[in-house]
């Protein structure tokens, strides 16, 4: 039988909802027999700010992505996500805010660190832009977590940088986006009692501000199955005030922020009916492999939960590894871009790396916010590309990986299912996956397309064959494309295709 995956279960893993994640688990959806990956060949080292590594069959990122590396528009004065960062971190007081973190990381730092095992899906080549096999863009800003807390230079620190993911094609995905991590610990060997230090945590925890936000948190605060506290680290009132802490300082950021967007919309005269609907916050109990138990919160924003952030109790064993054994806590990674888009009302994820003065000269921290108006609208241009996948691939037990969903909600939670263990071959390829086919538009069209999406998939039971449709989106931002430039991208699309994955156009 063919291991075909084509749910929302075989997508991008990093496209996944974080509690959909250890379903994936089950689906053994990346095992292929052959490696199709093309490497590439010359020279045979790649050098990113200055420096060289040697490249070897792990390396898969394409000089797109190359040529955005330390953009750095998180700290970028009067862009939208400096300015969104400057606003989450003022509710954070009494941190530390590092910025600064280069995005070259160890395998170890950003998955081995943070207990992440050995076969874990994220660390597919499918999912995560390698360097080398030693070395990777992150693809999150949690690698740095076990380094700071082992630097142990404050209780409370924020951490933004940019960060990669091998992803869908659409409005509010970016293989390069925005992470802020962020965590507080307290240091029971600073009390007399462990009771003294629950106490303490009490204590902050009284003076945080207080809200009149609607929250929605069905689910008691741990559960032995679908999300359990470390019962050989931490007691249940541990646990429980941790988890109040956590959850009460996050509300407070997001009452901050959307408080601001309200202000900035009433300001335009654009206070949309929409708009006057309460803000609203939903946990939704989810799994991480460096927290437990673990949430992420949604946020209703009309009409539809948006999922804006991951969070936890800090796996004592991760601050073991970072020497602090004696610290307990709580740690979150939001999504800055998302924040962002709503603060502000940017409709499209690609706007941020904007270098055109339209949308730049919009933003400026002095003069408070304000909502983004669109400048202009050009044209899209859709060509669809349809194609037969290689013949008898399927039947010979390769993977094709095909129609998944890049999401920007959360599914309710489906964190409950702790499968058995992944088994996940990464060093090799399936013989199709959509995330490479993402990746060749975009090298070819860099900025200029901004969707893609299976619209047609069948197999033809004549010819033992399956036939994959796509459309893309075709539109620039900044200008109207004419149709033979379209068209030329379009070819050379279809062209790589074939010989990339030996697919014939239909
Ligand atoms: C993580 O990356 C965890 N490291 C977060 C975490 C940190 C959990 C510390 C516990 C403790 P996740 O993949 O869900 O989780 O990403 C976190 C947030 O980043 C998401 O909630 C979302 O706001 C944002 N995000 C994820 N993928 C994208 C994307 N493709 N485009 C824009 N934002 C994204
Ligand atoms: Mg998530």
């Amino acid at each position: 039988m063919a291991r075909v995956a084509r749910s929302s279960i075989g997508a991008s893993f990093w496209a996944l909802p974080s509690a959909l994640r250890p379903l994936l688990r089950s689906a053994s959806a990346v095992r292929v027999a052959r490696c199709t990956y093309s490497q590439e060949v010359s020279p045979p080292q790649l050098t990113i700010a200055d420096q060289d590594y040697p490249k070897d069959s792990w390396t898969n990122v394409p000089a797109s992505i190359l040529s955005q590396y330390g953009r750095s528009l998180h700290t970028e004065p009067n862009h939208p996500l400096s300015i969104t960062r400057k606003l989450i971190e003022s509710r954070f007081q009494n941190f530390r805010h590092h910025n600064d973190l280069p995005g070259v990381v160890t395998v170890h730092q950003n998955f081995d660190s943070l207990g992440f095992t050995p076969d874990h899906p994220g660390r597919n080549r499918t999912d995560t832009y390698y360097i080398n096999k030693d070395t990777l863009l992150r693809t999150h800003t949690s690698a740095h977590e076990v380094d700071i807390f082992h630097a142990n230079t404050s209780d409370g620190w924020t951490l933004s940088a940019d960060v990669y993911r091998r992803d869908a094609v659409d409005r509010s995905h970016y293989p390069i986006f925005h992470q802020m991590e962020g965590a507080l610990t307290w240091d029971r060997s600073q009390y007399a009692t462990p009771g003294a230090c629950t106490e303490a945590i009490r204590q902050s925890f009284n003076h945080l501000p207080k809200h009149d936000l609607v929250v929605e948190d069905p689910n008691p605060t741990f559960h032995p199955e679908r999300n359990p506290r470390q019962e050989s680290h931490h007691s249940a009132a541990e646990t429980e005030i941790i988890a109040a802490h956590l959850k009460r300082s996050l509300e407070d950021m997001v009452v901050t922020i959307f408080t601001a967007a309200d202000k900035a919309l009433a300001a335009s005269g654009q206070n949309a009916a929409e708009s006057k609907e309460p803000l609203k916050v939903r946990w939704v109990e989810a799994f991480f492999p460096h927290t437990s138990p673990s949430w992420e919160m949604e946020v209703w924003w009309r009409g539809t939960w948006l999922e804006v952030l991951g969070c936890g109790v800090i796996q004592q064993d991760l601050l073991i590894r970072a020497e602090q054994p004696n610290r307990i806590g709580w740690a979150f990674g939001l999504g800055l871009e998302r924040l962002a888009m709503l603060l502000f009302g940017i409709p499209d994820i690609r706007l941020f790396w904007s270098r055109d003065a339209r949308f730049l000269r919009q933003f400026d921290e002095e003069k408070g916010l304000r909502r983004f108006m669109p400048y202009s609208k050009h044209p899209a241009a859709p060509r669809d590309v349809a194609f037969w996948l290689p013949r008898g691939a399927e039947a010979e037990g390769e993977t094709v990986i095909a129609g998944t969903e890049a999401s920007t909600s959360s599914a309710p939670n489906a964190a409950g299912g702790r499968l058995a263990e992944p088994s996940v071959d990464t060093s090799t390829h399936p013989i199709f996956h959509e995330n490479d086919l993402m990746e060749i538009v975009r090298n070819i069209a860099g900025d200029g397309v901004e969707d893609v999406r299976l619209i047609d998939d069948f197999v033809h039971k004549k010819k033992g064959r399956r036939s994959l449709c796509y459309r893309i989106e075709y539109r620039s931002l900044e200008r109207t494309m004419t149709a033979e430039e379209v068209n030329g991208m379009h070819e050379k699309v279809c062209r790589e295709l074939v010989e990339k994955f030996g697919v014939e156009i239909r």
